[in-house]
């Protein structure tokens, strides 16, 4: 992708996309096939194969890498994968056994079990610190060679230096993945931050709407974007063809769909801070985030994930996500309808529960993705789930 210079509301509609050659369609046709014909034994168009290279495919790559590129003023390159877990998985197969990795320990559980119930056995090292509390240089030792991070986190929503860790990451010779799928390029482009690596779960609010699972990787390195190619084809975990193109069908609504997500969940926020039956609320744009500051500067806004604790036991905050109506009761997060769920029971059951308490993952703790509803009614029906929550 060749350095795109349109701000990212503009790119998530037209980056790395151009009508079709021979009818001028607007939108990329869907290439549903799985090989291509060869005019003579190696002679053919640039497609072999469809886990190879795909013209579909190739457009999803091309609009990603152009909105994680967006004012960078350098090339972006993308690959896409089945899921946002496979993107992850890709990522630590650059690495070989022996290798360390330093990872956030505010992680989505998906991953956490990636990396410590798959690589490991393959012989990968990690060490989960929180990067919101220690130093770069406490965090990141010499030998490292990996530094993997969200940042907001999934699901507290901690915010991580990441331009101080690339610094110090690059300092020791390793190299920087950010999990942007909270954020998104329209709030934040770790590249530009000095990240190397961009992963997403597409499956979130680059397609937005429910129905497809994905991930990419992104990067502006050339010789790291050619070895994230290598296993994309040589593992083989890539996407089906009609998910690409509906994932590229989401992206051109991102920057309306984040704007909305924004104003709703500030609204709920507000909302919820007000109630008494609330203990705690995180949202990075609040100014009561541990970590609002930095925030402020490293993002230019932020979507619809609030992440808050009941004042009442486990049964309550249990009671509250059952009795909500417009908040779906259900795991993922991005789409345009709200979502309600209890990550110790569901998203991160698989973090070992005295892990998840180190982390600071209470049993109680709800995550709420914030759609793109009536903002009235997404409050209503949170006021009518903590009535049934808190009866009298
Ligand atoms: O589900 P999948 O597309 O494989 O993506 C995994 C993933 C990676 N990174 C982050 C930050 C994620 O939140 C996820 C998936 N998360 C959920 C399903 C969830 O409800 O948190």
């Amino acid at each position: 992708m060749k350095h795109p210079t349109q701000h990212p509301e503009t790119l998530a509609i037209h980056g790395g996309q151009s009508p079709e050659p021979t009818t001028g369609a607007v939108m990329p046709p869907v290439f549903q096939t799985s090989t291509y014909a060869q005019e003579a034994v190696g002679q053919h168009k640039g497609y072999e194969y469809s886990r190879t290279q795909n013209p579909t495919r190739e457009k999803l790559e091309a609009a990603i890498a152009s909105l994680e590129g967006a004012g960078l003023g350098v090339p972006t390159f993308c690959c896409a994968f089945g899921s946002g877990s496979a993107a992850t998985a890709a990522v630590q197969h650059l690495l070989k056994a022996g290798d360390l990795v330093v990872s956030g320990d505010d992680i989505y559980g998906g991953s956490y079990r990636q990396f410590t119930r798959v690589f490991t056995q393959l012989g990968l090292r990690y060490r989960f610190v929180d990067f919101s509390r220690i130093s770069a240089e406490e965090a990141i030792p010499e030998g490292t060679k990996l530094v993997w991070l969200e940042s907001p986190t999934n699901p507290l929503l901690k915010v991580s230096d990441i331009a101080a860790l690339a610094a110090r990451a690059h300092a020791v010779g390793a190299i920087v993945a950010v999990d942007n799928t909270f954020a998104t390029p329209i709030y934040q482009r770790p590249l530009a931050l000095g990240a190397d690596l961009v992963v997403h779960s597409t499956t979130k609010y680059l397609n937005g709407h429910s129905d497809v699972v994905g991930g990419v990787v992104v990067t502006a390195n050339p010789a790291l974007y050619e070895r994230i190619k290598f296993l994309q084809n040589a593992i083989g975990a890539v996407p089906g063809i009609w998910d690409c193109w509906l994932t590229l069908r989401g992206i051109k609504t991102l920057a309306v769909r984040m704007a909305r997500h924004q104003e709703n969940a500030r609204a709920v926020v507000a909302w919820l801070k007000s109630r008494p039956e609330v203990a705690r609320v995180w949202y990075p744009l609040d100014e009561t985030h541990p970590q609002h500051a930095l925030a402020q500067r490293q993002m230019s806004g932020f979507g619809g994930m609030i992440s808050f604790e009941l004042k009442g036991d486990l049964a309550a905050a249990e009671r509250f996500c059952a009795a909500c109506e417009v908040f779906t009761l259900a795991e993922s997060l991005g789409g345009v309808e709200s979502l309600i769920e209890l990550p110790a029971a569901m998203t991160h059951a698989s973090i070992p529960p005295q892990v998840r308490q180190e982390i600071g993952i209470a049993d109680g703790l709800v995550r709420a993705s914030v759609g793109i509803e009536h903002v009235d009614d997404l409050i209503a029906d949170l006021e009518r789930a903590l009535r049934a929550a808190f009866p009298g």
